[in-house]
């Protein structure tokens, strides 16, 4: 490397380390962001600097996270088209900012929030997870968040809500598959309350310390992780509490072979395809695909007395 070259890598390691610092003021993500993450970008952008290793967390797992590179071109996002590398192309329309987030229905405190102000209410956390997409294939993704019940206790659920619905943007000009049918738009999802309340629960504004990229749901999206991943909506706009069981957008295009419910189970098989196995991205040869995607321990207590079998 010559001088020059040093100069010039120096010069990029210092700009991009003040657009990081930008992007964190941004996401409100607080000191200990701001403090640890410009490594990891020198890392991203120059290759050169290692960053830190932090213990892993009691939710994280250990396996091997999904490249970054793979994690963000290897997507479903249906609102910017049906092939996997559509949403990294076509997802760049999307307007992430300004945003509101309108969580409503029966609460003690419904409001419209920004989603600066919204994540701003709570310390941002690392979750490293499986994901388990009901196609057959998994990742392991690294997210940034803050867990949804502690949005729920802020917004203080009335004692008649039993379910949380979510809703994602409606908008055929920002989106460009919203332009054909599909799917219903927009994209709804739903959960009961208390796999809502549930720790694990997230909602995600980043991915491998860096803001949430438009094609995996900027700016605000939900993490299930013991869940299919069509339960992880993307690009949330309204968070909806309700006393009866929301409609959800897979159930309503196929309810014979997307349920409610969409826990991970390797025993209840898609119509169409065995369940058993699933191709981790990156890897060759297929793996056995866990009960609730390998949280069980955690979360089977949820469904004590459900036929998950009827109840898929
Ligand atoms: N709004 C919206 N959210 C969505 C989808 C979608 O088409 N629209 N696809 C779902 C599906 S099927 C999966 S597997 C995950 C994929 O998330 P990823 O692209 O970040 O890996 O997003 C889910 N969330
Ligand atoms: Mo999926």
């Amino acid at each position: 490397m010559s001088k020059d070259d040093r100069a010039n890598s120096r010069r990029e390691f210092l700009r991009s380390a003040t657009l990081f610092t930008a992007t964190v003021a941004g996401l409100g993500g607080g000191l200990e962001l701001l403090t640890r993450r410009p490594a990891g970008v020198a890392e991203a952008q120059t290759g050169a600097v290692t960053r830190p290793k932090r213990p892993l967390g009691p939710y994280d797992t250990s396996e091997a996270v999904t490249p970054y590179a793979q994690a963000t071109s290897y997507n479903n996002f249906y609102e910017f088209g049906l092939s996997k590398s559509d949403p990294a192309q076509n997802a760049g329309s999307l307007r992430t900012r300004p945003w509101t987030v309108t969580i409503d229905g029966e609460v003690r405190k419904p409001q419209t929030v920004d989603i600066d102000t919204l994540q701003g209410w709570f310390p941002l956390e690392d979750r490293i997870y499986r994901m388990r997409c009901v196609e057959g294939w998994s990742m392991v993704m690294p997210w940034m968040g803050f867990p949804l019940a502690a949005l729920l206790r802020r917004i203080e659920p009335t004692s008649k809500a039993k379910y949380v619905k979510f809703t994602a943007l409606y908008d055929p000009k920002q989106m460009s598959g919203q332009r054909s049918a599909v799917l219903k738009w927009p994209y709804v999802e739903g959960l009961r309350l208390d796999e809502a309340m549930h720790p694990l629960t997230l909602l995600a504004v980043g991915l491998d310390g860096k803001i949430l990229p438009n094609q995996n749901g900027a700016p605000l999206r939900l993490v299930v992780p013991w869940k299919y991943g069509f339960k992880n909506i993307k690009s949330i706009v309204r968070i909806t509490l309700t006393s009866q069981q929301p409609q959800t957008t897979w159930s309503l295009a196929a309810p014979d072979e997307y349920g409610f419910y969409a826990n991970v189970n390797p025993q209840v098989p898609h119509p169409r395809w065995s369940q058993a196995t699933e191709r981790r991205i990156g890897e060759l040869s297929r793996r056995p695909t866990l009960l609730f995607n390998g949280y069980g321990d955690q979360v089977a207590g949820l469904y004590k007395g459900l036929d998950l079998r009827r109840n898929f």
